[in-house]
């Protein structure tokens, strides 16, 4: 095959779905992944993710040979960045798995190369991977063209926001923005905005964590109305009738690996400035422990009044409404803090979106609100509106399903 045009380095949630596009757009694509049984199943046309429409993307781009999967890089003209940043023990970013990546490419760039970094990053990055290129590389100095693109697609959405989506383009300098403004233009309709890699590095980190701290104003509003006997719910609709009012929906937490992790990325780096964007990840945090707090006292007052131990209900296990993902779950969290609590207790978990769980015993929702004395609600799945309960029974509701 001749040389392909793209090395994608990553080809998980964000790599595979953008690797898929651009094979599609005609373009051939080499994905690296450093996990061989992804690039098996990548190259037997098949995904190792959920994601609607993906299987059918990728199977068709591998099947026209324009998307080949393997562990290793290969020369191209254009490098992208797609790999995991995760976090060490104290909240402190690491981007180990971008200089990785970035280390294996760098014998195969030449002149006038195309390197763009996708992963969300500590500000700064950037520079920090260009001096790096340079240092081993200083024949190449300042004759490459190095960007910043993140992305900010919706998971269970991604194959439509990925092409639709606005995207926020930040080079080191004019000239490598405009090389991957051109890279872009070939397969997203959105707009491409111009900017420089330090400001495209920041615009994603603020992205979610002004969702966060939205989300942080809507949990203490929850906080507050428990203590002044107000239903959350009436308030935050009647406040949102004002026409330039838009309060978030209060829930058990915040879950999932974005809004949750990417404000620790300015927190770590702007300890003394990020008053309020650290105190919203303690807000959203403390709201998943005074959830599972408010189960067992409303578990020991049921017991005084009855005599007896209650049956409960504990409804929902996924990070957010309408999916079957469990990774950083706030829900989870809470199921397991209520079960170290347990005390012979009847307890019924339920999850819609998955059959069975290697550690929990599922039940089916209807039957769990039948026979619990106690109903959690702890994500808003469409399963859960409208239920017919029973008026003896008692009703937590964490995520504004019942209202
Ligand atoms: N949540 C609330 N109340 C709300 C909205 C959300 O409690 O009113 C909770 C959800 O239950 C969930 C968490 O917040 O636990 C995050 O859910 P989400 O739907 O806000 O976000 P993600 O993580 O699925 O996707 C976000 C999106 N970012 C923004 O909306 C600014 C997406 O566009 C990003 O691409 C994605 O993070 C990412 O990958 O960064």
């Amino acid at each position: 095959m001749n040389q392909p045009k793209v090395v994608m380095i990553g080809l998980g949630y964000i790599g595979l779905p953008t690797a898929a596009l651009i094979a599609q757009s005609k373009m051939h694509v080499h994905g690296v992944d450093i996990n061989p049984v992804v690039v098996d199943t990548i190259n037997a046309g098949k995904i190792h993710i959920v994601e609607p429409e993906l299987d059918h993307a990728v199977a068709s781009a591998v099947k026209a040979g324009f998307l080949k999967a393997s562990t290793t890089p290969v020369e191209a003209s254009t490098y992208l960045i797609v790999v995991p940043t995760p976090f060490k023990a104290k909240n402190e970013p690491d981007i180990s798995f971008v200089e990785a990546a970035t280390k294996a490419i760098i014998p195969l760039l030449k002149e006038d190369d195309l390197y763009i970094i996708e992963s969300t990053s500590p500000v700064g990055t950037t520079e920090k991977m260009m001096q790096l290129i340079y240092h081993e590389r200083p024949d190449l100095k300042g004759k490459l063209n190095i960007a910043y693109c993140p992305e900010r697609v919706l998971p269970g959405n991604v194959m439509y926001e990925l092409v639709h989506n606005d995207r926020v383009i930040g080079g080191v300098n004019e000239r490598s923005t405009e090389k991957a403004i051109t890279f872009y233009s070939q397969f997203i309709k959105g707009d491409l905005h111009k900017t420089n890699a330090r400001t495209a590095e920041m615009c994603k980190l603020v992205e979610n964590s002004s969702r966060d701290v939205q989300i942080a104003f809507a949990n203490e509003l929850s906080l507050i109305c428990d203590k002044a006997d107000i239903n959350v719910w009436e308030l935050i609709k009647l406040a949102n009738k004002h026409p330039r009012v838009n309060i978030l929906q209060p829930g058990c937490g915040v879950g999932g690996h974005c809004i949750a992790v990417d404000p620790y990325f300015i927190v770590s780096e702007y300890p003394m400035e990020s008053k309020i964007i650290g105190k919203a990840r303690e807000i959203n945090n403390y709201k998943s422990f005074w959830c599972a707090e408010k189960i067992q006292s409303t578990k020991l007052q049921f017991e005084l009044k009855h005599g007896r131990k209650p049956s409960i209900a504990l409804m929902g296990l996924a990070f957010k409404p309408n999916i079957d993902d469990l990774r950083e779950s706030p829900a989870k969290y809470i199921v397991q803090k209520v079960l170290q609590n347990a005390n012979n207790e009847e307890y019924y978990i339920v999850e819609p979106n998955i059959e069975t769980h290697k550690v929990f015993k599922l039940t089916n929702y209807k039957e769990a609100v039948e026979k619990a004395d106690i109903i959690a609600f702890l994500v808003a799945h469409k399963e859960f509106k409208n239920l017919d309960i029973s008026n003896n029974k008692i009703v937590l509701d964490f995520c504004g399903i019942v209202q």
